[in-house]
């Protein structure tokens, strides 16, 4: 990633120091992110993102949904009696006031405090820290319940509609760019047995009887620091796809992460299971926080929103493997199969979790209720 000139980026946002250095960080699997260290009376750590413009194709308008959020994130933060600073993400301004860097080549870039002392998880080993990441994710979306002004804009439009999706998969295999469908005929069938049932979200929408919220969209359980020594959770990351969208996505996205024994990519499917008692934690974490807003058919359907999400980005996955690795960073020729398949494991073992974790729901909101009244 030597061919930015991070030095030279730095000098145009408004902070203080001297650049000491700049290095890749995290796993995001679409932008590019550095950790860039300024020295001066106090070294300081920054993170500088480009937002990938060939997946946000207006970056401008992303950047003013993210400047709209954390505004707002940082005023109910502060009501809150918490600390803005680690609570909420901030953006640094440039030199010109913007908060958006446009450089010669036309990359936007972005530049936030660092968060220090937290850490975000690939994998949940532990009931409190699912707990915790519930309770950030049902906080954000509360806290977005009053976002001033209109809807935000939709960074990618029907970003979660499955029925997109599935066309998309349909054209990539036809179009086989990549010569690969030949080798993936029983994934592509257990994908196409599953298309009905998966788009029931799609179908209550259209029907009008899911809500359309702000929400994140993008809530795997990395996208939550948790602090590093006390595993409470400190701050929800990654806003470029908060958008309109249903809270069913959300909470399905992050099931689909939380309660996953194994690595989004584990190549083992015999690591890949849910566990059910990652999903109870994060359940009642959520609930402890949305339940007072949730609508009897979202309530109704949080379970299946893990299935929902589940398959959704495995298709994704799938689909971007049959194209030839366009989207999604990869570091194998196979990555993206890998990928595809670990969720597939993972939606097989959480349609036999099914009933389980439908009672764990009623269970929990029943308690949440109890409590609240
Ligand atoms: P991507 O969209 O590519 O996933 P993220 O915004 O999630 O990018 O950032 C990538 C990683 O950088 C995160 O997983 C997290 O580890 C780290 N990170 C991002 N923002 C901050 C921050 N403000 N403070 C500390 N770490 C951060
Ligand atoms: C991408 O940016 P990152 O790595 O947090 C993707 C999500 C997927 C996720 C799968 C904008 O998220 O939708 O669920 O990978 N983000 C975008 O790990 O497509
Ligand atoms: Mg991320």
């Amino acid at each position: 990633m030597a061919k930015y000139d991070l030095r030279s980026i730095m000098s145009r946002f408004d902070v203080e120091g001297r650049f000491e250095s700049a290095v890749p960080y995290g796993n995001g699997h679409i932008n590019d992110t550095f950790l860039v260290v300024m020295s001066g009376r106090k070294a300081k750590r920054h993170i500088l993102q480009r937002v990938n413009h060939h997946v946000f194709k207006r970056p401008d308008l992303l950047m003013e949904n993210v400047r709209r959020v954390t505004v707002h994130l940082r005023e109910k933060v502060l009501e809150a009696g918490r600390d803005p600073e680690r609570n909420a993400l901030s953006l640094f301004p440039t030199r010109e006031g913007e908060f958006r860097l446009v450089d010669e080549d036309g990359n936007t870039w972005r530049l936030y405090r660092f968060i220090e002392e937290t850490v975000g998880y690939d994998i949940v080993e532990s009931s409190p820290r699912a707990h915790e990441g519930g309770r950030a994710f049902g906080e954000f979306q509360r806290m977005l319940t009053d976002l001033p002004g209109p809807p935000l804009d939709e960074t990618i439009p029907r970003f979660h509609d499955v029925e997109l999706r599935v066309s998309a998969f349909e054209e990539a295999v036809k179009a086989d760019r990549a010569a690969r469908a030949n080798d993936v005929g029983p994934e592509i069938e257990w994908v196409r047995s599953r298309v009905w049932e998966m788009g029931r979200f799609i179908r209550l929408g259209r029907d009008g009887a899911l809500v359309v919220r702000t929400t994140h969209n993008d809530t795997k359980f990395n996208n939550v620091l948790l602090d590093a020594r006390t595993d409470e959770a400190v701050c929800v990351i990654d806003l470029d796809t908060v958008m309109p969208g249903f809270v069913l996505y959300d909470f399905g996205d992050s099931v689909r992460t939380v309660t996953n024994t194994a690595l989004e990519d584990e190549a083992d499917g015999s690591k890949i299971r849910i566990d059910l008692d990652l999903f109870r934690a994060y359940t009642q974490g959520y609930l402890s926080q949305a339940a007072e807003f949730l609508t009897p058919v979202e309530v109704g359907n949080l379970a299946f929103a893990g299935l929902v999400m589940t398959f959704t980005i495995g298709i994704r996955f799938f689909t971007d493997y049959l194209d030839g690795d366009r989207y999604f960073k990869i570091r194998s020729p196979d990555h993206n199969l890998i990928r595809a398949r670990a969720q597939f494991t993972l939606l097989e073992s959480m349609e036999r979790g099914y009933e389980e974790m439908e009672r764990i729901v009623a269970r929990e909101y029943a308690r949440v209720k109890e409590h609240s009244r």
